[in-house]
């Protein structure tokens, strides 16, 4: 079932290099759409193919990131090229789509062109995926997805998926606000929230967001205002510096990631105002996702109040559905990863909420400690 790579053309994009040299083809082979952005970044574990054959027993994986974002995405890189490594028996053409949607639909050209025997796609929206798969299905290409989910008319487009529930870690932080704030004597109506926003149309994003929003519909909180903080931390930061300004009443930021978080902390500090969970005493509560080393040490001094899991380590569990595939066994369609809540104090202890396939289940609410800190290794 291997299928030969032709030349696995790698810009070597040493530190300094990065833009530069990649020219935008990283394919190295003809006939792909000549207008790959120059902004691509191509890097791959270096190989010298000469005597790779159908049978070398070589896997042959092509890999479109989103771009390098966050901390997340970079510990998702890495947990991608940890195990799709040359010592394990795999080349991995690794593209990094610097967050255009128009960046992943050149890189999947040119790993069908190259003939790679699975395509891994972290897409950065849901939408305009069909016409691509559709291509690498008529090429024979199992494809999966990673982190992010697609939306396509016809689910025979992609093997399988793997990923996090972004709108359980979305429910997730509301219910675990509205206990909050049960615990604390605080009104439902006293919560003003701004809403920094992950990527637009992103599954992270569209999630999150809609967390947050059946919670502010439930129980009747205020939404000031949602804008998009890009999952970045400039980002976040220029968004809150916005925010700041129109609303003289915020009381919690729901950021969608660690990076914004940092970014909304910067701001809300550069203001004269402190971060922290104490809202009745005039402070800011800051709530997110993904629970990186640097936002769960941002959680452990207080500053962060509620940082909801979301794991970036895909790369073995990527690994095991090929292993299942080459086998010839069937793999479930979606692969959910189990993730949990990380907060500054103990006033909540778990929370109940639905996942986006309807069920209900109760999740437990972990009080932070130096000693879960030291083993987040991202
Ligand atoms: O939370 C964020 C990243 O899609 C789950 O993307 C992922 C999100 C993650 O940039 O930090």
């Amino acid at each position: 079932m291997k299928k030969k790579v032709l030349t696995a053309l790698l810009c070597t994009t040493m530190l300094g290099s990065m833009l530069m040299g990649c020219g935008g083809d990283n394919s190295g082979s003809e006939g792909s759409k000549p207008d790959a952005s120059s902004a691509a970044e191509s890097v791959g574990k270096e190989n010298t193919d000469e005597d790779k054959t159908d049978d070398s027993g070589v896997i042959t994986v092509g890999f479109s990131q989103v771009g390098a974002e966050s901390d997340w995405r970079t510990a998702n890189s890495e947990s991608m090229k940890d195990t799709f490594s040359e010592a394990n028996g795999y080349e991995l053409i690794f593209d990094d789509a610097q967050q255009k949607q128009e960046n992943q639909i050149t890189a999947i050209r040119n790993f069908i062109q190259q003939e790679v025997d699975y395509i891994l796609l972290a897409p950065v929206t849901e939408t305009g995926w069909d016409t691509v798969l559709q291509e690498a299905k008529d090429a024979d290409i199992p494809v999966i997805i990673v982190d992010r989910m697609v939306n396509v008319s016809d689910d025979s487009l992609f093997t399988t998926w793997i990923g996090t529930d972004s709108l359980l870690e979305g429910r997730k932080a509301s219910e675990w606000l509205n206990a909050y704030a049960e615990a604390n004597g605080i009104a439902a109506n006293e919560l003003n929230i701004v809403n920094i926003q992950g990527t637009i149309g992103s599954t992270a994003q569209i999630g999150r967001s809609k967390g947050l929003e059946e919670g502010v519909e439930k129980y009747g909180w205020n939404l000031l205002e949602q804008q998009t903080g890009e999952f970045t931390q400039a980002k976040g930061q220029e968004v809150m510096e916005s925010m700041l300004k129109q609303h003289d009443n915020i009381n919690v930021v729901y950021c969608e990631n660690d990076n914004e978080a940092f970014g909304a902390i910067d701001a809300i500090e550069a203001a004269g105002k402190k971060v922290g969970g104490d809202v009745k005493n005039g402070e800011i509560m800051v709530i997110s996702f993904d629970t990186t080393n640097a936002g769960l040490t941002d959680t452990l001094a207080g500053k962060i109040t509620c940082d909801v899991e979301c794991n970036p380590l895909h790369g073995p569990r990527a690994e095991e559905l090929i292993k299942k595939l080459e086998a010839g066994e069937t793999v479930e369609k979606l692969n959910y990863v189990d993730e949990e809540v990380f907060t500054y104090d103990d006033s909540v202890k778990s929370v109940t909420a639905k996942n986006s396939l309807d069920e209900e289940a109760d999740y437990a609410v972990t009080q932070i400690t130096q000693e879960i800190l030291d083993k987040r290794a991202y």
